[in-house]
């Protein structure tokens, strides 16, 4: 099966293409990181980037994410791992006014098969469903933004744990396209993940 194929699906939106593509490049032995990397992950990348230029439009580009969830959801009993659930609490969610999931899915995936326990807050969190499941003892709170103009809501989320007396008890991670290392640190975040791997890692540091 080439790669290829099954990128040029998820940039087409063809769902049942993209699963029996993502199947057939399992069956002779492709990685499933490799099929997440090559083909599913690299599609988006076209898909924003035809976004950018204005050759596809919102539902497309909505279409296209459906297509590439299919093919994903194939991948994620590979991708994770039993592992006993020891490493750790973790409640992930989407900031506020933000409804890209795809990356903080794939993130939560990661956690879980690196043994964390993970709460998945969804998307469009509001900072005090952060500050709940900081109250109700999630060790680390992780947050993804795909807007530069939901970002800020972090740093919301950041002082709203402070002003609620847990800064000081949880661990805070952001990641997503537009934060960096510099965003991180400006808000008062403990860590900063550029993808859905090294988000691990981090979380792994944080928690000692
Ligand atoms: Co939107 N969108 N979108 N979109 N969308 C982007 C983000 C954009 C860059 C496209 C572009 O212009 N090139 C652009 C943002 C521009 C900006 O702010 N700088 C954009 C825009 C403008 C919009 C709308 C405003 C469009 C409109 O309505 N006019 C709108 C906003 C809606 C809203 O959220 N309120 C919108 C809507 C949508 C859809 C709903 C259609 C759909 C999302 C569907 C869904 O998620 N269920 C969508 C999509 C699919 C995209 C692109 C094409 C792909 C995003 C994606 O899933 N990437 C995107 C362009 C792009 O990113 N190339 C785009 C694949 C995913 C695996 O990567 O999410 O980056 P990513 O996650 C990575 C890392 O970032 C990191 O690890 C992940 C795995 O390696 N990571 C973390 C993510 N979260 C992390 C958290 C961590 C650690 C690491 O710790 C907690």
């Amino acid at each position: 099966m080439d790669l290829q194929q099954i990128y040029q699906h998820v940039v087409d939106g063809e769902a049942d293409e993209v699963q029996s593509g993502v199947k057939a490049a399992l069956a002779e032995g492709i990685p499933a990181d490799e099929i997440l990397a090559k083909a599913l992950i690299a599609a988006m990348d076209e898909v924003g980037r035809q976004f950018e230029e204005g050759e596809l439009f919102v539902p497309e580009m909505l279409i296209a994410a459906r297509a590439m969830q299919a093919g994903l959801n194939l991948l994620k009993p590979l991708l994770i791992k039993a592992e006993v659930k020891a490493a750790g609490r973790v409640a992930i969610g989407t900031v506020k006014g933000d409804l890209h999931d795809i990356g903080k899915n794939l993130v939560a995936m990661m956690l879980e098969g690196a043994g964390f326990d993970v709460k998945d807050l969804g998307v469009d969190v509001a900072p005090e469903a952060f500050v709940r499941a900081a109250q109700e003892g999630y060790q680390l709170v992780g947050m993804s933004a795909l807007l530069t103009t939901t970002m800020s809501n972090m740093e919301v989320t950041v002082q709203s744990l402070k002003a609620a007396g847990l800064r000081d008890k949880v661990k805070v991670f952001i990641g997503g396209a537009p934060v960096t290392q510099d965003y991180a640190t400006k808000i008062g975040a403990d860590g900063f993940a550029p993808d859905a791997s090294s988000a691990t890692r981090v979380a792994r540091q944080l928690i000692g």
